[in-house]
């Protein structure tokens, strides 16, 4: 190997060489991975209530079910409406707000034992009894 070609044989080295390292360098796999979030926990699903009422439709006293529907004072209680039209139930000190078909009101607390009352808000004729023991 002459001289020369000695030098140009370095020179190709460091071009090697050079490109090697910009490769390592450039390279991100190791330095700019973002880290990963943590997975955002799912909405936890709203409390089951104690007592689940089934709405039935326009059917007067058997509107609701069961009725009277016996309820232990300080238990939770939410209507689920199994109608095709949507439905309440309200009285004194409490209304569920509408609940579409399918859907079921959130739970509602009655700590004083008594009978309590309801009525849906859109059809009065739905009447209900609460038991409260
Ligand atoms: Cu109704």
């Amino acid at each position: 190997m002459s001289r020369e070609e000695w030098k140009s044989s370095l020179r190709i080295l460091a071009v090697v060489a050079g490109v090697a390292t910009a490769v390592a360098c450039g390279g991100s796999s190791y330095s700019s991975n973002p880290t990963a979030p943590n997975p955002t926990p799912s909405s936890t699903p709203a409390a089951a209530a104690d007592v689940t009422i089934t709405i039935n439709g326009m059917l007067g006293a058997q509107s609701y079910s069961p009725n009277p529907a016996p309820v232990k004072a300080g238990q939770t209680v939410a209507w689920k409406n199994a109608d095709s039209t949507t439905h309440a139930a309200t009285g004194a000190g409490f209304d569920t707000g509408a609940i579409g078909s399918g859907q079921t009101s959130a739970p509602i607390r009655f700590s004083t034992a008594g009978n309590v009352d309801y009525h849906c808000s859109f059809h009065p004729t739905m009447v209900g009894t609460l038991n409260v023991q």
